[in-house]
């Protein structure tokens, strides 16, 4: 008998208790062990009832995500699920804790379903690239009609038990103990005289206009095809039998389970969880952070600042001065009137966060009791230098001091203060409070409770937290500089911007690469360039991409850029001085002007992408591929069903891409040198993520 569900009488009911922590997952045990037990019910003399509850902090997290892609094991989900509604007992489920996709699924099983206030139900396989396939699609739309079955299963969001309620899911929401709850509710039940109530023999639903559901839902996923075959499984339940739209739901199932979209965000999904699970940070205990000084209040010491007030930090913002301070707290404070807005804080806690959380302060010395510094000053070396002697000289002993910069050498930073094992760098991505990226970048020096208290930070901070070796750009801009470049290369032979931004929107990404300079303002690249060049001592030359600011244009800030944003940001329409421009330029060096595919430009922009993802990994500057991974997903717009750029490539197969890459490098040897760890892996026949699982 499975270990996985204990089994109990309370007078004429069965309780029986999913144990599988920590959420429940129904996984094969917990499968055969919920048979088992019903078979146990309905063979004990005097059961009149079940009443299924989930021990720990959840009734049911769905079904074991580990499992899928294994072979597989019976008895399969939607076969336990028809077991527990055909039973002749009368089944209860009580719910606490999340109920989803599968454990939403068994309790539409259930004939009667009570949960407690703080309860969220929710069907969330379109974040797996997959659909319910344990009879959702067809119950749920018989509790709630179609509409709100298809805006359940599409977005996947989780739904309080209150709305819930309202929606006919759950038949009595109680404050109090699921299991009491549960005892009360099929003891007033069965005294009631209730009878069984199977979902699978409530009426069909009623028609909509299946395939306007069906456009108007692919269109909104970007790309993604799980939500659309959603739209066709509910479909089913109002054109066909139940059974019948069961084999229907199954089989789409089944088919997105084998697709390349489900594995990429399956990917995604552990990912994200185990990116800020570093096996050298077991057992550090982080320092202690009440108070973290942040120093220049423009947009991203602004978003810091932000970010840090949100998760219950004090701040104390440092600016040059009084009217510096009164700009950087303007900027706070909208952000946090924002917050406010979108039901993030309260009237009360933003009241609160301005009138004692934050402090803005003109003087070094008001940093002296900090417990972590983050400079987000101007990105050059001389001024972080200046900026890190003064923390040195003024903070308290044990404080971390930490950089915001963006590709500086984080070691030459540390270099200048007495403490470099204090010094890391924590590179936030604008807007702070919004982007769920943190690159915590490890000097040589850095101390592993300072590596331990930046990811705790994250964590606090609620972002997503990549470990990064120093290197110009770290992972992510690094990256970034190598697949614009190639970008770029195409411009050049032949490529329009806007070919290359509608190629790679339809690949998946919200915006191509020329949009999101346009987004991000084009001034910045144009004065970097200027500084390296006159670094370098060529002055004088100026590139179409130069030309474009020279005439004024800094993208939607200017209001023309790559676009032109008369008509609005949304209603962008290429700027037509910008192919003149590229047209001058081509024909100065000579390029022989090609016609390229959308394919051709995915190809190209993703090799560049991944070689280079490859040689951060193989120099140690990313751990693992993973971290690659979801440094493009939260940092870059990269889309989720792809799973990362490693992810992307172990699907499109190494072997591929690396002899694109050794073609490519035939017009650019030194650009398109292929990395030495893709080699190494085709040479083996391995991928990236066996990389992954070695840890
Ligand atoms: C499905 O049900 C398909 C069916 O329709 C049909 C089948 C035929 N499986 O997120 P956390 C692990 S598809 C396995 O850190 P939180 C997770 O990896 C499924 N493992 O905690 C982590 O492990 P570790 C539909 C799972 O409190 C640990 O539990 N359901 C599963 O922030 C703690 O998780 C979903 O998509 C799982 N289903 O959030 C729900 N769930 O500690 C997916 C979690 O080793 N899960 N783990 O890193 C979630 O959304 C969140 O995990 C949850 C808890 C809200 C439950």
């Amino acid at each position: 008998m499975s270990d996985k569900i204990a089994y109990a009488r309370n007078g004429d009911i069965a309780v029986l208790t999913i144990q599988n922590p920590p959420v429940n997952a129904l996984g094969h045990a917990v499968r055969q062990g919920l048979m088992e037990r019903m078979d146990q019910a309905e063979a004990d003399n005097g059961v009149r009832a079940v009443l299924i509850v989930g021990d720990g902090r959840a009734f049911i997290a769905g079904a074991d995500i580990t499992e899928f892609g294994k072979p597989p094991m019976s008895p399969s989900l939607p076969d336990v699920v028809d077991r527990i509604e055909a039973s002749p007992l009368l089944v209860v489920a009580s719910m606490h804790g999340v109920s989803l996709g599968g454990g939403l699924e068994v309790a539409l099983g259930c004939h009667y379903r009570i949960a407690v206030p703080s309860a969220r139900i929710g069907l969330p396989e379109v974040h797996l690239g997959l659909i319910p396939g344990a009879g959702g699609t067809q119950r749920l739309p018989r509790v709630t009609g179609v509409e709100v079955a298809l805006d359940i299963m599409t977005t996947g969001r989780q739904v309080g038990a209150k709305e819930a309620a309202a929606m006919g899911v759950i038949d009595v929401v109680q404050d109090g103990d699921a299991l009491e709850n549960g005892l009360a509710y099929a003891e007033k039940l069965l005294t009631g005289g209730a009878k069984r109530r199977p979902v699978s023999e409530m009426p069909a639903p009623t028609a909509i206009d299946w395939d306007a559901a069906y456009d108007a839902t692919l269109a909104r996923g970007r790309g993604q095809i799980s939500p659309a075959q959603s739209v066709r499984a509910v479909q089913a339940s109002v054109e066909k039998p139940f059974n019948e739209g069961l084999l229907v739901e199954r089989q789409i199932f089944m088919d997105l389970l084998k697709s390349d979209q489900s594995k990429g965000m399956i990917h995604s999904f552990f990912s994200e969880r185990a990116v800020g699970n570093l096996p050298e940070l077991k057992g550090i205990t982080p320092r202690s952070i009440d108070h973290i000084g942040v120093i220049g209040g423009g947009t991203m010491g602004a978003g810091i600042a932000t970010a840090a007030l949100l998760s219950g930090l004090r701040v104390t913002m440092l600016e040059m001065t009084a009217d510096a301070g009164e700009a950087a707290y303007g900027r706070i404070a909208g952000n946090l009137a924002g917050a406010l807005k979108r039901g993030k804080i309260t009237a009360e806690q933003h009241e609160t966060i301005l009138s004692q959380a934050l402090n803005v302060i003109t003087d070094y010395a008001g940093l002296s009791d900090a417990d972590m510094v983050i400079e987000a000053v101007f990105e050059e070396m001389s001024v972080k230098k200046r900026v890190f002697i003064k923390l040195d000289a003024v903070c308290q002993q044990g404080a971390i001091l930490a950089t915001n910069t963006s590709y500086l050498d984080v070691n030459e930073i540390a270099s200048v203060t007495s403490r470099p094992q204090d010094v890391i760098g924590l590179h936030f991505f604008s807007p702070a409070h919004v982007m769920k990226l943190l690159e915590v970048v490890v000097a040589d020096k850095t101390a592993i409770d300072v590596v331990a208290t930046g990811f705790e930070l994250g964590k606090r901070l609620k972002k997503v937290s990549v470990r990064a070796g120093v290197c110009d750009g770290f992972i992510g801009n690094r990256i970034l500089a190598t697949y614009r470049a190639a970008a770029d290369q195409m411009v050049m032979e032949g490529a329009s911007p806007y070919d290359i931004d509608k190629a790679l929107e339809k690949f998946g990404f919200a915006m191509g690469p020329y949009a999101v300079a346009d987004l991000a303002g084009l001034d910045i690249g144009w004065a970097v360039r200027k500084r390296k060049r006159a670094e370098a001592g060529i002055e004088g030359v100026s590139t179409y991409a130069d030309k474009i600011c020279e005439a004024g244009n800094f993208g939607q800030k200017t209001g023309k850029g790559y676009y032109d944003y008369a008509a609005g940001a949304k209603a962008r329409v290429p700027n037509p001085e910008v192919m003149d421009l590229i047209e001058a330029e081509r024909a100065e060096f000579g390029s022989v002007s090609h016609d390229f595919t959308e394919t051709q430009i995915v190809r190209r922009y993703m090799a560049a992408m991944v070689n280079e993802a490859a040689k951060v990994v193989g120099e140690g500057i990313a751990r693992r591929p993973l971290d690659v991974d979801m440094t493009l997903l939260f940092g870059y717009g990269f889309p989720r069903y792809h799973g990362g750029p490693l992810k992307w490539a172990d699907i499109v197969g190494l072997p591929d891409l690396l002899s694109d890459i050794e073609g490519y490098a035939k017009q650019d040897v030194a650009f398109w040198a292929p990395a030495p760890l893709l080699k190494e892996l085709v040479a083996s026949g391995k991928t990236f993520d066996e990389l992954n699982k070695a840890g």
